[in-house]
Parts: structure tokens; C-alpha cells; sequence
């Protein structure tokens, strides 16, 4: 885009807004300012951006038409959970799950990395909108980037442009982001494919002021602030001051071969198969799902007195590897066209490849690193964080109603993670409280989205760890406040999943299109038309109540999938409150109790 093409005017009327661009452009020292419209041209011209500099190619349209691959510095693949700060007023607010530091020494810090920041770039001003535009759950931001990657992403991720301007008017609210990769350009330096700061990379919150300061990594939730940042750390804390939730979940919708209809959400921790469960085919003849969204949910409690949620992102930015026409046909669909593919390997014939996504493996590749990659090389040529950027409306699955604004009213909430051992397949809890310390305890094995060991068991409530931006304790005492706040036959009912559950280092549960079997039975939990036992750790199927037909899976995968293992639970008791210790005197006395009642029933059951 030429300086003539692109809107280097202000075209908002919100003196604040102008405000802050052009204090923002004081201190950053870019080449020009450019006020996104979120038009097709301008992200055409955008991609044409990053084509010239080396860090996009464009695809075969004949085989993906309006796409491209992007890959990044090796060094900036993923979401720094050790570089992400939540700067409140005191430590204590962020609480003992987050990284702390005093908000006037960070923005001290930050504001001599941004000085000068953005020479030799353009500074991008893109409004957005987190939800349909002019629903009353949604909310506005404003990021400011030097990244084209991340204008083209956010065109497809959220809704922006314009019209959001307009929405604001004079005084509206919104979300301040900040964002420089950190590379300033020189007279007569030549741009690096994927500008990054090596040294340097923080990922800041300032909950009180509603804003984000992230400098020096253009990958994923670093970059694109309308997600985990303002959606989840940012919004968690407006959703606790102003009485909603906002929630690391997928939103589904489950429709019966009568056609009754239930929506359910899910948190499970990133690369745990949310995107996967959110569009899934069922095997069991006559059901179906359809995708309201696969990462997010924001919730609020509608006139009708039942939790709402609407999904406030625009697409989708998921895993790549692994997902296959046989793993998820309907992600595979979604990406044919308009989408961006980041740290994937390329084929000779322009398309793109990732471990997983065929059976056999092609002979030759170009692989994420940009080198020549032949089949028996035994490297992998996708990053396992590769991901894909795709507009959500482009899935075929998708529920007419995704852009409902009351949102949809929601019948049951899932929790989960990756465990190997222990957990059971599908737990339905006793009441709200009980739901909220199944998902106040929830754990799992660590994936590649995030930078660190992988496979390490961590606690990550309601696969909120990384993404709450306040402390984890308040963030209990909120949900069981949300609880309160409703006729307990109104609320959803919660559930426990584990699709991981392993014996002998193999999974003992297919997964994919067959956890509609537990879909279908939560369904049927639901309306009260089907049994389930109760044991010390919850409500659980029986191998009877589970529809099983045409499923090949020996009886005694089944029954250790659905055993309660008092020894084992045992000490999953002791390591929760060992857990819970550290939240003090934050930790509300209902999950105290759950934890103390947990043990109990465990202590009567053992023989
Ligand atoms: O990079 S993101 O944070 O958006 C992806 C994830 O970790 O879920
Ligand atoms: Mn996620």
C-alpha cells in the first residue's frame, strides 16, 4: 500500500482516540500513520506488503485461492507466558498464578523500548470490534501496530475498520493496544523477513486502564491484542467489575436427530482439541453439530434468566498439525481460501503441508525454517504451533446464529485437559459450586502453544491459567458468585472431560467425531432422560448409558474410562489442596469445602 492508498488521516471524531495516536506517534517515531477502513483493498494491499518484504508467499490460487504462508523467526513461534505481565495497582490483584510487575516502573521500561520503535515502518491504527458490532455484550479496542501480519490477521480474526470508528462516536470506551515488534529500520537498512526483538519481549497488561502494551514479538496471542489479551486477561477483569464471564471456551451447538437444539461451551487449555470439538462430525447416526466458536466465549445472563454467550472473535486461529480431513474436515474446509498459514511447510505445487494433515507424506517440501525437507530427513517440517488464520463464516458447519447478538443460551459447560491417568472420561458435576472446583482443579499435560517444556502436568483452572487477568482466587469467588446470581435450574450443568486418558502410553478413547457419544449423553443429562451413578467424584455414565453402537472399543477400555480410582483420586485430593494453599485467603470457602467433601466421600468409598 502507497502512503497515497492508505487513510493517514484520522477518521474518528473520539478525541481520546486522536489523543492517544498521535501521543502514540510521538513516542514511536514511524515513518507515517495509517487508519485502518478493514476493506478488502486494504487488506489485499497489506498482503502485497508482505509479499515485497519477503515474509509471505503467495499459494496456488487454483489449489488455495487468496492465501499465503507466512513464516516466522524461529525464536518467536509462540505465546511467552514467562514474558506476559498482568501490571495492577499490587501483586496481590494479579495474584500468585500471573507475572507481576508495579505498572508505573513496566510502563517506565516499555516506553524507552517504544521510543523510536517504529522508524523506517508504518504505525497501523486498527479498530475493532470483540463481538457483532452494536450487541450489548460487545466491546470495543483499538490496536496500534507496525505490523502488517497483524492487520491482515485481525481482519480475519475480528471485526475491524470503520464502522467500529462510527460505533464509538465522541466518548465511547474501548481498549487501548499497543504493539511494536521492536525493530526500528535505519536510513538504509534492509527489513528482516519476520522483525522481532530478540532481546526484549514483553506482553503487558494494565487491567485498571483497560490497556496493553506488547513489544517485541509479531506471533499469535503476542500480537493480535484483540485476542487473549483484550479478549480473555482484559475482559476477565471488566467481566468480574461489571457481572459477566469471559472464558477460555469453544461454543457448540448439539442437534439431535428430533431436532431439538442444546448449546454447550468447553474451556479446554490451548491445543487441546477445543477447535476439533467445536466442528466435530458425530459418528452416531442422526446428530449433528454446528460451530458458534472455537476459543472464546464471552457470557452474561440474558432477560430470560440463562446464561448467554457469544463468541466475540471473527475466526479462527488454530493448530495445524494434526488436523486432516479425517481429524476435523470441516477446519480443512474452512481454510480452502482467504486464509493465512503461519510456520507450515510448502509443497513443490504451492500449497501448503503439515504433519497429520495427509497419510502418506509428500517426498519434498520446503519446510517452516525455509529449507529444501525430504520425507526420510526425520525432522518436522511444520512447526507443531504452526497455525491457521480463516474466517469463521467460511466453515461449513457454522451455526446460523453465530452472529446472533443476544447470544445463545447455554445448557452445559465442559471442562477439561490432557490426562493420562485418573481422570475419567466424563464427570457431571453435583451443583454449580461442585462444577466450579471440577473446573477450578482441572489440569493438563502441557502443548507447544506456549514456549517451555511440553508434556509437564500443570493445574490450569478452567484453562485459564495463562489468559486471567486478576487474581485466580477472586476469579473463583466470581464464578461462584455467577452461580448465586441465578435460579439454580437455570444454569448450566458442568461436566469433566478427558479425551486422553492413556494405558500403556496408548489412548484409550477414539476421540474426534466419537466424543459425540459424551456429547450425546451430557445432552441427554440435560433433560433428566438418561441414568448416570453417583459416585464420591461426581455423576458418572455407566458403560450402558453411553451410546456405544458401531464403536470399536473393548469393554475393559470402557471400564477403566469410567472407573473411579479411589487411590488415585486419593491423592489427586491431596495434590488440590496442596493447590489451593497458595491462593491464602483468597480462596473461597466454597471450594475449602468441595475439596474437604471430595475427600470424604473418597475416605466412605474405600473399602
Ligand atoms: O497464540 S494464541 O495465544 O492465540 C493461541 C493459543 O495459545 O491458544
Ligand atoms: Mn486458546
Amino acid at each position: 500500500m502507497t502512503a497515497a492508498t492508505m487513510s493517514l488521516e484520522s477518521t474518528s471524531k473520539n478525541q481520546q482516540l486522536v489523543q492517544w495516536v498521535e501521543d502514540v506517534a510521538r513516542l514511536c517515531t514511524p515513518d507515517r500513520v495509517h487508519w485502518c477502513d478493514g476493506s478488502p483493498e486494504e487488506y489485499e494491499a497489506m498482503l502485497q506488503l508482505m509479499v515485497l518484504s519477503g515474509v509471505a508467499i503467495r499459494l496456488d490460487p487454483a489449489k488455495r485461492r487468496n492465501s499465503v504462508l507466512v513464516r516466522s523467526h524461529p525464536a518467536d513461534v509462540a505465546r511467552v507466558e514467562d514474558r506476559t505481565f498482568i501490571c495492577s495497582r499490587t501483586r496481590d490483584d494479579a495474584g500468585p498464578t500471573n507475572n507481576w510487575e508495579d505498572p508505573v516502573k513496566m510502563k517506565q521500561k516499555l516506553t524507552e523500548l517504544y521510543a523510536g520503535s517504529m522508524a523506517g515502518r508504518t504505525m497501523h491504527v486498527i479498530p475493532y470490534s470483540m463481538g457483532v458490532m452494536g450487541s450489548a455484550i460487545a466491546k470495543i479496542g483499538i490496536e496500534i501496530t507496525d505490523s502488517p501480519y497483524v492487520v491482515t490477521s485481525m481482519h480475519i480474526m475480528a471485526r475491524v475498520g470503520s464502522r467500529v470508528l462510527e460505533l464509538l462516536g465522541e466518548n465511547g470506551e474501548f481498549v487501548r493496544g499497543l504493539h511494536s515488534v521492536g525493530a526500528p529500520l535505519g536510513p538504509d537498512e534492509q527489513d528482516s523477513t519476520w522483525p522481532c526483538n530478540m532481546g526484549h519481549k514483553y506482553i503487558c497488561h494494565f487491567p485498571e486502564t483497560r490497556e496493553i502494551w506488547s513489544y517485541g514479538s509479531g506471533y499469535g496471542g503476542n500480537a493480535l491484542l484483540g485476542k487473549k489479551c483484550h479478549a480473555l486477561r482484559i475482559a476477565s477483569v471488566q467481566a468480574r467489575d461489571e457481572g459477566w464471564m469471559a472464558e477460555h471456551m469453544l461454543i457448540l451447538k448439539l442437534i439431535s436427530p428430533s431436532g431439538q437444539v442444546k448449546y454447550m461451551t468447553g474451556a479446554f487449555p490451548s491445543a487441546c482439541g477445543k477447535t476439533n470439538l467445536s466442528m466435530l462430525i458425530p459418528t452416531i447416526p442422526g446428530w449433528k453439530v454446528e460451530t458458534i466458536g472455537d476459543d472464546i466465549a464471552w457470557m452474561k445472563f440474558g432477560s430470560d434468566g440463562r446464561l448467554h454467550a457469544i463468541n466475540p472473535e471473527y475466526g479462527f486461529f488454530g493448530v495445524a498439525p494434526g488436523t486432516s480431513m479425517k481429524s476435523n474436515a470441516n477446519a480443512m474446509l474452512t481454510m480452502a481460501k482467504n486464509s493465512i498459514f503461519t510456520n507450515c511447510a510448502m509443497t513443490s505445487g504451492g500449497d501448503i503441508w503439515w504433519e497429520g494433515m495427509t497419510e502418506g507424506k509428500p517426498a519434498e517440501l520446503v519446510d517452516w525454517l525455509r529449507r529444501p525437507w525430504t520425507a526420510g530427513s526425520g525432522r518436522k517440517a511444520a512447526h507443531p504451533n504452526a497455525r491457521f488464520t480463516t474466517p469463521a463464516k467460511q466453515c461449513p458447519v457454522i451455526a446460523p446464529e453465530w452472529e446472533d447478538p443476544k447470544g445463545v443460551p447455554i445448557d452445559a459447560i465442559l471442562f477439561g485437559g490432557r490426562r493420562a491417568g485418573v481422570i475419567p472420561l466424563v464427570i457431571e458435576a453435583f451443583n454449580w459450586q461442585h462444577g466450579t472446583f471440577l473446573g477450578a482443579t482441572a489440569s493438563s499435560e502441557t502443548t507447544a502453544a506456549i514456549t517451555g517444556k511440553i508434556g509437564q502436568l500443570r493445574r490450569d483452572p478452567m484453562a485459564m491459567l495463562p489468559f486471567c487477568g486478576y487474581h485466580m482466587g477472586d476469579y473463583f469467588s466470581h464464578w461462584l458468585q455467577m452461580g448465586r446470581l441465578a435460579d439454580a435450574s437455570q444454569l448450566p450443568k458442568i461436566y469433566y472431560v478427558n479425551w486422553f486418558r492413556q494405558e500403556k502410553g496408548k489412548f484409550l478413547w477414539p476421540g474426534y467425531g466419537d466424543n459425540s457419544r459424551v456429547l450425546k449423553w451430557i445432552f441427554e443429562r440435560c433433560d433428566g432422560k438418561v441414568h448416570a451413578k453417583e459416585t464420591p467424584i461426581g455423576m458418572l455414565p455407566e458403560a450402558a448409558d453411553l451410546d456405544t453402537k458401531g464403536l470399536d472399543i473393548p469393554a475393559s477400555a470402557l471400564e477403566q474410562l469410567l472407573r473411579v480410582d479411589i487411590e488415585g483420586w486419593l491423592a489427586e485430593a491431596a495434590s488440590i489442596r496442596e493447590y489451593f494453599a497458595k491462593f491464602g485467603d483468597r480462596l473461597p470457602e466454597g471450594l475449602q469445602l468441595e475439596v474437604k467433601k471430595l475427600d470424604e466421600r473418597l475416605r466412605k468409598a474405600t473399602p
